[in-house]
C-alpha cells in the first residue's frame, strides 16, 4: 500500500512561468464544492492554467432535501466553447503551450454526450481523464439510463484514465464490490473494457479504517491508502481527485505518479473541509497549503 505525503516544495517547483494548460468538459455547482468550479480551483492549486466549458448549471435545492436543480447547456454553446479552446490552445493553434490534456466531468445528457465525444475525437487529446458521473441526484430514473449507456458507449472509449467510485465502478464493470478483494476486480474488469487506466474508489463506501482506491493499468495494480476522515463523503471530493490527475498528467507525470499526489491532494483538501448551511462539507484545495 502506497500513502504518499503531499509536497509543497515539488507544487512550486511546477509552478512554471508557461504553465502547463488543462481543460475540464465539466457542469457548474453553484456552491462551489463542486464540478467545473472544483476542477479549476484544483488546476490552479497544482499550478496548471485551468480552462473550463461547460455543460449544464447544478443548483442544489434546499427546498427538496438538497436534490439538483439540473439545467443543460444549449448543445451549439457547447460546441462553441469547445470551438473556441481548441482554436486559441489545440494542437493546430500554434500556441506555446499545447493543450493536449482534458477532464470530463458530469455531461449529464445523450445529447451533450454526443457533442462532447465529436469534439474530442476531432481534437485528438493525448490525456482524456473521465469522471464517469453517472447519476445525478433528483434525476428521472430513465433519463439517467439513457445517459449511463451513451457515456459507456461513446466517451469510455476515449478515455485514457477512468475515475469511477464504488458505485460507478459496479455500473461500469457488472461487479459487486464489498470489499478490497472486488474493488481490485472492478479495478480490472474497467481496464479491459476501457484500455484506461483506472482509479477505482472504495471512499468511506467500504467497511474499516482506511479510505481505500485501487489502481490499476493493465501492469501495476496498486493500492492507494489514506487513514478515513470521518464516514460521511465530502462534496467535491470525488472531482477534485479526478481534477488533481488531470493537472498532474498535463504537467508530464506518469499516470500512477498522478493518482498517487492527487490521492494526498484530495486526503488533505477532505481534512480542510468547509463546512457550510447544506448538510455536506465541501472539500478544501487550498488544504495541502
Ligand atoms: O460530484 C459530482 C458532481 C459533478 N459535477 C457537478 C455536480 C456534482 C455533484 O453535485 O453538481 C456539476
Amino acid at each position: 500500500m502506497t500513502s504518499t505525503a503531499f509536497d509543497p516544495a515539488a507544487l512550486a517547483a511546477s509552478d512554471a512561468a508557461t504553465p502547463a494548460l488543462a481543460l475540464t468538459i465539466a457542469g457548474s455547482e453553484a456552491t462551489g464544492g463542486a464540478g467545473a468550479q472544483a476542477d479549476l480551483k484544483t488546476f490552479q492549486e497544482l499550478g496548471v492554467f485551468g480552462i473550463a466549458n461547460l455543460t449544464c448549471i447544478v443548483s442544489f435545492d434546499p427546498q427538496d432535501n438538497w436534490n439538483h436543480r439540473f439545467v443543460p447547456i444549449d448543445q451549439q454553446v457547447i460546441a462553441d466553447q469547445l470551438e473556441a479552446t481548441t482554436a486559441a490552445y489545440g494542437a493546430a493553434s500554434g500556441a506555446p503551450s499545447v493543450l493536449d490534456t482534458v477532464k470530463i466531468g458530469m455531461l449529464g445528457s445523450p445529447a451533450t454526450i454526443s457533442t462532447v465525444a465529436t469534439a474530442l475525437a476531432a481534437a485528438a487529446f493525448t490525456n482524456v481523464v473521465l469522471d464517469p458521473v453517472l447519476i445525478c441526484k433528483g434525476q428521472e430514473s430513465g433519463h439517467a439510463l439513457d445517459t449511463d449507456q451513451a457515456l459507456k458507449a461513446q466517451i469510455l472509449p476515449l478515455a485514457t484514465f477512468v475515475t469511477p467510485n464504488h458505485f460507478e465502478a459496479e455500473s461500469l464493470s457488472g461487479l459487486e464490490i464489498t470489499d478490497l478483494a472486488s474493488l481490485k476486480a472492478a479495478a480490472v474488469r474497467i481496464h479491459e473494457l476501457s484500455g484506461a487506466a483506472v482509479l477505482a474508489k472504495g471512499g468511506v463506501r467500504l467497511a474499516g479504517p482506511a479510505a481505500v482506491d485501487v489502481y490499476y493499468d493493465g501492469e501495476t495494480l496498486e493500492v492507494l491508502s489514506a487513514p478515513k476522515v470521518g464516514e460521511v463523503a465530502v462534496s467535491g471530493a470525488g472531482c477534485s481527485l479526478a481534477a488533481a490527475i488531470t493537472a498532474e498528467l498535463a504537467k508530464g507525470a506518469t499516470p500512477l505518479e498522478a493518482a498517487r499526489t492527487a490521492k494526498s491532494f484530495v486526503t488533505a483538501g477532505i481534512r480542510n473541509r468547509v463546512a457550510s448551511g447544506a448538510p455536506f462539507d465541501a472539500l478544501w484545495q487550498g488544504g495541502p497549503r
